[in-house]
C-alpha cells in the first residue's frame, strides 16, 4: 500500500517513539528516507577514514626504528583495514555498495576525516597518531556503540576493542620518547604540538556550526555533541600530557574552575573547513593514493566475482 501523508506521519511518529524507547534500527524496519542518508553517510565516511588513515601510518611501516615496532604498526595498520570492512559492510545494509561507495569519495562527494590529510614526518608522529587521533576516535566512538541504528552500534563495539590498544601503543611510544634523549623529547613535543588542534578539529565544527547535529541527536545517531565530545577529550588528554612532561601545545589551556573543565582556546576554523573542501597539507596525493591502489586492485575484484559466478553455477547445476 503506498504510503498517503497521514500513513508516512505515523510512520515517523512510530518511528521516533521506537527511538525514544531505546529501541535498535535494523535494515529490514521501516525508517525515514532521511534518516537512512544520515547514517549512510555517516557510515560511509567513517569507513573511508579508516582506509584513508592507513596512509600516514603505512608511510613509516618501513622506517620504523625496531622489528618490534615494526610488527606493532603493521597490526595497527591492519586492524584500520579491518574497521573499514566492517564499516562498509554494515552501510551497505542500507541498500549502497561498497563500490558506489568508494566511487563517491574518489569524486570528492563523500568526506573522510580532515585529520588524515596532515603529513607524519616523523616517528613521533606515529606516537601522536595512536595517542591523540585514536584517542579522539575512542573518545567518539564510545559514544557511538549506542547509535540508533544496530549494524553501526555493533561495529562499533568490536572497533572499540581494537582501538584502545592503538591507542595504548601510541602512548606508550610518546612515554618512551619524551623520557628519552633531548632530541627523541623535542621530536615528541613536536608532533603533539602539530598534531594536538587536527585532533580536536576530528569531532567536527562547533555544535553552533554543525548543520547535521541537532537532527542527528534527536534520531540517536549521535549520542553527544561534537563540542562535548571535544572537551571530554581535552578533559582526558591533558593529564596525559602531564604524565609524559611535555609542554602544553597551546598557551590557552587553563583549568577552568567555573566551568569544571579545561578551556583550550579558538582553534582555527578557517583551516578546517579548507582541509574539508579538499585544500589541506596532503588531500591530493591521499586521494590520488586510494585511486592508484584500487585501480590495481580491480583484477582482485573481478577473480573474487567470477569465483562467486562460479560457485553459484555449481551449486545451481547440483540441484
Ligand atoms: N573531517 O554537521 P557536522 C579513526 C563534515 S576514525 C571531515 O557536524 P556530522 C580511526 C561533516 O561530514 C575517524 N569532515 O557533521 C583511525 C559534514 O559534511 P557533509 C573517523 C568532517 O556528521 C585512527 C560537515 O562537516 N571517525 O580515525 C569532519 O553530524 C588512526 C558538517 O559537520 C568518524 O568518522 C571531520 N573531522 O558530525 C584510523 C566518526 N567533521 O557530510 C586510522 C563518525 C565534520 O554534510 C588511523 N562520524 N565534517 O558533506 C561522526 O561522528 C560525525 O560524522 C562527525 C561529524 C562528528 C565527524
Amino acid at each position: 500500500m503506498p504510503n498517503s501523508e497521514a500513513n508516512l506521519e505515523q510512520l515517523e511518529v512510530d518511528f521516533q517513539a521506537r527511538i525514544d524507547a531505546e529501541e535498535r534500527i535494523e535494515p529490514k524496519d521501516w525508517m525515514p528516507e532521511k534518516y537512512r542518508k544520515t547514517v549512510l553517510r555517516q557510515m560511509s565516511q567513517h569507513a573511508h577514514s579508516e582506509v584513508i588513515g592507513m596512509q600516514p601510518e603505512g608511510n613509516w611501516i618501513t622506517r620504523a626504528p625496531s622489528l618490534h615496532r615494526k610488527i606493532v604498526l603493521l597490526a595497527k595498520v591492519q586492524d584500520e583495514a579491518g574497521h573499514g570492512l566492517y564499516l562498509y559492510s554494515a552501510a551497505e545494509t542500507l541498500g549502497a555498495t561498497r563500490e558506489e561507495l568508494v566511487q563517491l569519495m574518489h569524486e570528492g562527494k563523500a568526506k573522510y576525516s580532515s585529520i588524515f590529510n596532515y603529513p607524519t614526518l616523523t616517528w613521533a608522529d606515529i606516537g601522536a597518531i595512536g595517542w591523540l587521533v585514536d584517542g579522539a576516535a575512542i573518545v567518539n566512538q564510545v559514544a557511538l556503540q549506542r547509535t540508533s541504528y544496530g549494524p553501526y552500534s555493533r561495529s562499533m563495539i568490536r572497533i572499540c576493542k581494537e582501538e584502545s590498544f592503538h591507542q595504548r601503543q601510541g602512548y606508550e611510544i610518546m612515554l618512551k620518547l619524551a623520557n628519552g634523549s633531548p632530541e627523541q623529547k623535542a621530536m615528541a613535543q613536536d608532533a603533539l604540538n602539530r598534531f594536538w588542534e587536527p585532533s580536536l578539529m576530528m569531532f567536527g565544527p562547533t555544535d553552533a556550526d554543525s548543520p547535521n547535529s541537532a537532527q542527528s541527536m534527536k534520531w540517536k545517531i549521535k549520542r553527544k555533541s561534537n563540542d562535548e565530545l571535544r572537551q571530554a577529550f581535552v578533559d582526558q588528554t591533558i593529564k596525559q600530557i602531564e604524565v609524559l612532561g611535555l609542554e602544553m601545545p597551546s598557551k590557552d589551556i587553563k583549568w577552568n574552575e567555573e566551568r569544571g573543565h579545561y578551556d583550550f582556546g579558538e582553534l582555527n576554523w578557517d583551516e578546517f573547513f579548507a582541509v574539508i573542501k579538499g585544500n589541506g597539507p596532503c588531500n591530493r596525493q591521499r586521494l590520488a593514493h586510494h585511486k592508484k591502489a584500487h585501480d590495481e586492485g580491480a583484477w582482485v575484484r573481478e577473480a573474487a566475482r567470477a569465483y562467486e559466478a562460479k560457485k553459484k553455477a555449481r551449486a545451481e547445476k547440483a540441484a
